[in-house]
């Protein structure tokens, strides 16, 4: 059986947990107990925050435990809570109750006692997430064949029954083939390094993030949930029966957590507080970039560097998959291939090219290898049940693999990134870390292989801490390099993921194929994603395997732009696909593509910040702005870029139908390219033809936008620009302008400098606002330029009150308004001949 096929152990024989009786309980939360001695179930429901619950159940006598790789936060500010039983209505009480409940002001849990189950209401007494009910119902174990209760070294599998309320719908799960609803479905979380060509039939992929988000179809009332085990974990959505959830995890505890909501944001926010939230990237990350496993060496690499500058095509990073090392050897730099690599990284440097290196987590085993012989000595490697260094061959031939679960492994192998931050490497990118083995092909670490945890950690089997062994590698590398360069934010980029990356990397979805099916792919996979707090994260742009072409790439372009991480990468032995392969077309439909992403940077940066302070996704499906839209949740074909744009992009061939369906959930939008304006909702046919994917503005709501610049380096943003479309009739709207100095740490003592701008539209007049600058960066610009389209020629503009001057072309109905730059407020009205149009 493959690692993404196994199924879970049979539900047969499952126990619940039985009657409960409270031990104890303090302010904020109970604890129960079924049975005694060391067949005893402990039970824990903790209210961690107003919207809040975790639960925790213990079985077989094991101790009550929550550390765990996913959460970020573990002390939380007290809560008022207030705790009754159902014998009385004072707090306090709780003995011989059939229930008890406990309630902040927004929402609740109650605990029935025989048997135990626990269910939760909002502050209305809306209900969900209750337990079912019947001998099959609840929380319990489930024996393993072969060991008796307590004999199961990695503990027996533990499961957990839910109801689900009719019309409950789910999303989330992390990064999975597939649309973006997620229910009817069964979904395995065990990381692996699928086969070729990721279809709907896969399950598992690279990361599990076994985090569910659900939506109530009539009122999009949301909540969420999170399953919080390492170990191989099942979900069943509403597959087996359309009455019930299932999660089951094949060993450990049963730790959940319960996000209230009630909406989208407001479960996001809180799952990000609980398992951290994205840090600021370098600025130059959100810039193109472009990657090929095959490049031959230095000279190939700069050559292809070279050809974007000489083509005028926008890139700021240049990658350098494995052949960069000595023998796959990491840490090392291949004599052959790249013979200087100081020289090189540096003269990519001076054209404006930051550099990532790929490392893998095998060691090649090597005496006279030094990363191979300190780990050995000082028993840094994971070990097999026998406890023998455990071997497996990758690229370099035979292995060791470093037991990231252990604080001192990780320092250690933080430390060794100097071979690369002292030749200038800019950003790691982790790969094969699930981990892959080539014995059997694309397997993983044996179950039964010990990680000895380091001299203050815990031993542990690989059963139970696999799905977090991609994580713990980022966090290994992003705390190296915040080690080795305090003063430049992080770049990681990691394959293989567990609930919580996100706080030390971001995470590309894998070896994709060149086919239309996977560009369609990209975006239920990233909004999904980006739903499970993980949305720094892109695809490979024209597929990884198999060969692309040129109408395939140049459509993959007019999505990948908008993907927070924008990279061409593609594998060995397939074709090339460098933009400028594909005949002057295509290449001239990219450029216009890569040069709209480098404007859009200021406007990404800002949803960058967004999601950093609140866990907002970047790319969001339409369902977190408009969830108690029907229509909206069905969209997996188009997706929101922050809140201001809607993108539908082409995902079919055939170049002669340039047309497409986009839906436009309610509010006014204008088409990007010809300023058609849209009230919403409305289903509307777009003219789609290559280099003009429908994009589409929302109407009031500012876009800044940079001159165009071939890399984020090149030369200050002066000016920047508003892009807006006032519309009247439409609602007023407000966005952000969040800028600082794009790398290191400063932002944080409040050198940054936000604003908000606002705009209104009446009849004859349009008002923009740009509030006062918040914070104490100066930007260091002269100007800020006001580009309104879709407007009538104007009267008179005024700036703070005074007359101004302006340009007004008429065919294209745009004006133009130049406003000095300066920390306060500034307003600019515009009185218009005519009413604006409609
Ligand atoms: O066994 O480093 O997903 O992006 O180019 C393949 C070579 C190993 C898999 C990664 C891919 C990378 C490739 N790697």
């Amino acid at each position: 059986m493959t690692e993404f096929q196994k199924k879970p152990t049979s539900a047969e024989g499952y126990r619940p947990v039985g009657a409960a009786e409270i031990s104890d309980h303090d302010g904020s939360s109970l604890t129960l107990r079924d049975g005694s001695g060391p067949g005893q179930t402990t039970v824990e429901i903790a209210v961690l925050a107003p919207d809040l619950f975790r639960v925790g159940m213990f079985p077989s006598g094991r101790p009550v435990r929550y550390s765990s790789e996913a959460v970020a936060k573990e002390d939380w500010p007290e809560v008022e809570v207030s705790i009754v039983d159902s014998n009385s209505d004072a707090s306090g009480s709780a003995g011989s109750a059939d229930s008890v409940t406990l309630a902040t002001d927004s929402a609740s849990a109650t605990v029935s006692l025989s048997p135990l189950r626990i269910g939760f209401a909002d502050g209305e007494g809306w209900e969900f997430a209750a337990d079912t009910e019947g001998p099959g119902g609840g929380m319990g174990t489930v024996p393993r064949p072969g060991a008796g209760p307590g004999g199961d070294p990695v503990g027996e599998p533990v499961r957990l029954h839910k109801k689900r309320r009719p019309g409950e719908r789910y999303f989330g799960c992390g990064e999975r083939t597939g649309g973006l609803e997620k229910t009817g479905t069964t979904l395995t979380f065990w990381n692996a390094d699928p086969p070729e060509g990721h279809t709907a039939s896969y399950d598992n992929l690279y990361a599990s993030v076994p985090f569910v988000l659900t939506l109530d179809e009539e009122t999009g009332t949301a909540w969420g949930m999170l399953l919080d085990s390492t170990h191989r974990t099942h979900v069943d959505l509403a597959h087996e029966t359309d009455k019930e959830a299932s999660f089951q995890a094949e060993g450990g505890d049963l730790v959940y957590y319960v996000f209230c909501g009630p909406t989208p944001k407001d479960v996001l926010r809180r799952y990000t507080e609980l398992t951290g939230r994205t840090p600021m990237p370098p600025l130059w990350a959100l810039g193109n970039q472009q990657s090929r496993w095959g490049y031959e060496g230095a000279a190939e690499v700069e050559e292809v560097a070279r050809g974007y500058r000489e083509r005028d095509l926008p890139c700021d990073v240049m990658y350098f998959d494995i052949d960069y090392m000595d023998g796959f050897r990491v840490f090392t730099w291949g004599p052959e291939s790249f013979p200087e690599p100081k020289e090189t990284v540096s003269r990519l440097a001076d054209e404006g090219f930051r550099v990532v290196t790929i490392i893998d987590p095998g060691v090649k085993v090597d005496e006279g290898y030094r990363v191979y012989e300190e780990g050995r000595d000082r028993g840094f490697f994971c070990l097999t049940a026998g406890g023998e260094e455990l071997h497996n061959a990758v690229w370099p031939g035979v292995c060791a693999f470093p037991d990231f679960t252990s604080p001192e492994v990780r320092e250690w192998w933080g430390e060794n990134h100097r071979a690369l931050t002292d030749v200038g490497v800019d950003g790691v990118w982790c790969d094969m870390n699930e981990p892959s083995f080539f014995i059997p092909e694309q397997s993983t670490m044996p179950e039964d292989a010990v990680h000895p945890g380091g001299s203050t950690g815990e031993r542990r089997y690989h059963a139970e801490v696999h799905n977090a062994y991609g994580s713990l590698m980022a966090r290994a590398t992003r705390e190296g390099l915040l080690e080795l360069r305090p003063e430049r934010r992080p770049f990681v980029i990691t394959r293989s993921a567990f609930a919580g990356v996100q706080r030390h990397a971001m995470q590309w979805t894998g070896d994709n194929s060149s086919w239309w099916e996977h560009l369609y792919m990209t975006m239920p996979q990233l909004m999904n994603m980006g739903l499970s707090g993980v949305s720094w994260a892109g695809m490979d742009i024209g597929g990884f395997f198999d060969d692309t072409s040129g109408e395939l790439l140049a459509r993959w372009y007019e999505m990948g732009i908008f993907q927070p991480f924008c990279r061409n990468h593609s594998a060995k032995g397939t074709r090339h696909q460098e933009p400028w392969l594909f005949g002057e077309r295509y290449e001239a439909s990219i450029r216009k593509m890569l040069k709209l992403r480098q404007r859009l940077i200021p406007y990404l940066y800002t949803l960058f910040e967004e999601c950093h302070r609140t866990g907002a996704p970047i790319l969001r499906p339409l369902l977190y702005e408009y969830p108690a839209d029907g229509v909206a949740r069905t969209a997996d074909d188009e997706f929101l870029f922050g809140p201001a744009m809607l993108v539908a992009p082409v995902t079919r061939p055939g170049e002669a139908n340039e047309y497409r369906h986009v839906y436009l959930p309610e509010g006014t939008w204008f088409h990007y390219w010809t300023g058609e304006r849209h009230d919403g909702p409305d289903h509307v046919l777009a003219h789609a033809p290559l280099g003009e994917p429908p994009i589409y503005v929302k109407a009031n709501t500012a876009v800044p936008l940079w001159p165009e610049m071939n890399h984020v380096e090149e030369k200050p943003a002066d000016p920047l620009t508003l892009l807006v479309y006032p519309a009247e009739g439409a609602e007023s709207g407000e966005t952000t302008l969040y800028e600082d100095a794009g790398d290191g740490f400063g932002y944080e003592r409040g050198e940054y400098a936000r604003r908000t701008v606002s705009c209104e539209a009446s009849e004859n007049k349009i008002r923009v606002r740009v509030s006062e600058r918040e914070g104490s960066f100066d930007p260091e610009r002269r100007a800020i330029l006001f580009e309104l389209h879709c407007v009538h020629a104007p009267e008179s503009v005024q700036v703070n009150g005074g007359e101004a001057d302006f340009a007004y072309d008429e065919e294209a109905r745009r004006l133009t308004v130049t406003l000095q730059e300066a920390p306060g407020e500034s307003t600019v009205e515009m009185l218009l001949q005519d009413n604006v149009d409609t």
